[in-house]
């Protein structure tokens, strides 16, 4: 055997003798294990069995109430220096967080079964992917990373060549939020999750490893790993270009990684091809481009809202090899979420009788977890070892009022100060109050494994390095008018920004320049065709005084970070301030 098996079953065996599982099962990622797995979890009732007409081979799972979202307060980054971590993470000591989680992990899987599984981020023979193992108690979770990785034999396989992999321990426990935690060693490559069976809490490879350590890891070798999905824009000519786009969780990146371009543009020949929905792996190339892998396998996308109109490419995904989590059923047991269709639940995600006193019938933040092949639009290139070159940069966030409905950043340093003044309004995706407005960063605030000063100094030095960097936008698809009411229509008619966005990138458009960016002229966004024409005046209007008001916030959030944040974005903030006055 060779030394990189030795030390992971060096690794498994002194886990197994301190959590004590009856057994221990090497996953191989086989069909004949998942059905297995799937059989067992039905019987022991992890697992509830959908209708197998309309939808084969799908299953629910109810994740316990308390247990329903990601745990930031809990989630924390364990670096010797707490400096390194940065404010933007919760810190612990890791002399102190290992032996809190010895502590937990003593004993805790006494009558359970060790599962071993390891799993590859990113296409199997790709330079960029990366390789871990997940020992997990759980067999929701196997089920889970089996569709959101490579998972299984073909990845042991690389790693016993390779010999690098992220460790990564994880227990369900008792599901007690008072005993549950989200550790991270970066400097020791490796992850302990305890307490929760839910996403990103417990499918490691995800948020645990594919960001936050991933993260850490890019900074030392030369790239990013982003929270970003991946499309490719197919024009009528044949060319297929590539965005990459940052949005906070539960902000619509499944929908705009699928979406189905509007009738007009369909009959024109535009199409639209999914590379990924949620996490970006960016390598400067040899021709000075950068270029996108998707570590990921399957998408764990959001439910709720997902119907014919918002995202019909994901639905016809959905009837068939889905687990899905804490959403409601109807009578006839077939998955049934808020904003599906005007059918009634018969019974809420808790199992309980739907009784609309009791809130939704779906989970806000109830998820599907599917294969990528799946997906009607998958791009055939999304397993391209190389990945596919960027064109553009998209930041979005969730926004009422002040941010146009897109805007261009001037350059690529003015490009890292948009994205690191990003701020959003909080969802469902993560524990605690929904509707505040934060700043989030690249959307990498609950996800980046180092400290932000350093974070934007490095994406100063990737772009530096860059001789056709992307262009870096900012998008808001939801504006309001003074009754609150979403101004654009968003969805689908996205494309519409998607296409002045290629046309920069092209430089076939002309923009309006302004202190904070570039916005679209009157009439370049095409909305002619739409039944009822949104009010693009208030959509592309940048208001002065209000965005002085916003540079100050933003001067503000970056002074949290010390002498580290870099000076070329306080530099590029001063003029820019200066600009509106
Ligand atoms: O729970 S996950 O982190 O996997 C999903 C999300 O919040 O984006
Ligand atoms: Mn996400």
């Amino acid at each position: 055997m060779s030394s990189t098996l030795d030390a992971l079953t060096d690794w498994v065996d002194q886990v197994a003798t301190h959590t004590k599982p009856e057994r221990i099962v090497w996953c191989d990622g086989s069909d004949a294990e998942n059905q297995a797995l799937v059989e067992m979890m039905l019987a022991n009732g992890e697992l509830v069995s959908l209708n197998a007409k309309t939808h084969p081979n799908c299953y629910l799972h109810r994740s316990d109430p308390d247990d329903v979202a990601r745990v930031e307060h809990l989630t924390f980054v364990c670096t010797q220096e707490q400096a390194d971590a940065g404010p933007n993470n919760h810190w612990m000591d890791p002399a102190k967080a290992h032996a809190l989680m010895d502590e937990l992990f003593a004993g805790c899987m006494a009558n359970r079964t060790l599962y071993v599984v390891p799993y590859c981020m990113g296409p199997i023979d790709s330079p960029m992917a990366r390789l871990g193992v997940e020992l997990t108690d759980s067999p929701y979770v196997v089920a889970n990373m089996r569709l959101m990785t490579r998972m299984g034999q073909a990845a042991l396989a690389r790693i016993e060549a390779e010999g690098h992999f992220v460790k990564g321990l994880h227990s369900t426990g008792e599901l007690d939020p008072d005993r549950r935690y989200i550790m991270h060693f970066p400097e020791e490559l490796s992850i302990m999750s305890f307490g929760s069976g839910y996403g990103g809490n417990a499918l490691l490879g995800k948020k645990c490893h594919a960001l936050r350590i991933a993260s850490y890891q890019a900074r030392n070798e030369g790239w990013l790993a982003e929270h970003m999905l991946i499309v490719g824009i197919e024009n009528p000519q044949g060319e297929v270009r590539y965005i990459a786009g940052a949005f906070p969780s539960a902000c619509g990146k499944t929908n705009l990684a699928m979406l189905i371009p509007p009738q007009v543009y369909r009959e024109e020949g535009w199409k639209v091809w999914t590379v990924g929905d949620d996490i970006c792996w960016l390598h400067p190339g040899d021709d000075g481009r950068l270029y996108a892998i998707n570590p990921e396998a399957g998408f764990f996308g959001v439910a709720p809202g997902t119907s014919a109109g918002t995202n019909p490419n994901a639905l016809a995904m959905l009837d068939q090899d889905t687990i899905f989590t804490n959403v409601a059923v109807t009578e006839d047991d077939q998955p049934w979420w808020e904003g599906l269709d005007d059918r009634s639940p018969q019974k809420d995600w808790q199992g309980r009788d739907f009784d609309p006193a009791n809130g939704p019938a779906a989970h806000p933040n109830s998820r599907f977890t599917v294969s990528m092949k799946r997906c009607p639009s998958y791009s055939d290139q999304a397993e391209n070892p190389n990945g596919v070159p960027i064109d553009a940069i998209v930041f979005g966030g969730r926004r009422a009022h002040l941010a146009p409905l897109v805007m261009e950043a001037h350059d690529w340093v003015h490009g890292v100060l948009v994205g690191a003044a990003m701020a959003s309004e909080t969802t469902a995706a993560a524990t605690g109050e929904v509707g505040v407005v934060r700043r989030d960063p690249m959307a990498m605030k609950p996800f980046c494994g180092y400290h932000f000063a350093d974070y934007w100094q490095h994406w100063l030095g990737v772009g530096a390095q860059l001789t056709h960097p992307p262009k870096i936008f900012q998008v808001n698809w939801f504006r309001r008018d003074d009754e609150g009411r979403f101004i654009w229509p968003g969805f689908g008619d996205n494309m519409r920004v998607l296409e002045w966005i290629l046309d920069r990138c092209a430089e076939k458009v002309a923009a309006k320049e302004t202190p904070v960016g570039a916005v679209p002229t009157q009439g370049a966004i095409r909305v002619s065709d739409l039944a009822e024409s949104p009010d693009m005046d208030t959509l592309l209007t940048i208001d002065p005084e209000a965005w002085a008001e916003e540079l100050i916030a933003v001067e503000g959030f970056l002074s949290e970070y010390g002498d580290r944040v870099p000076k070329l974005l306080i530099e590029r903030l001063q003029a820019v301030k200066k600009g509106l006055s």
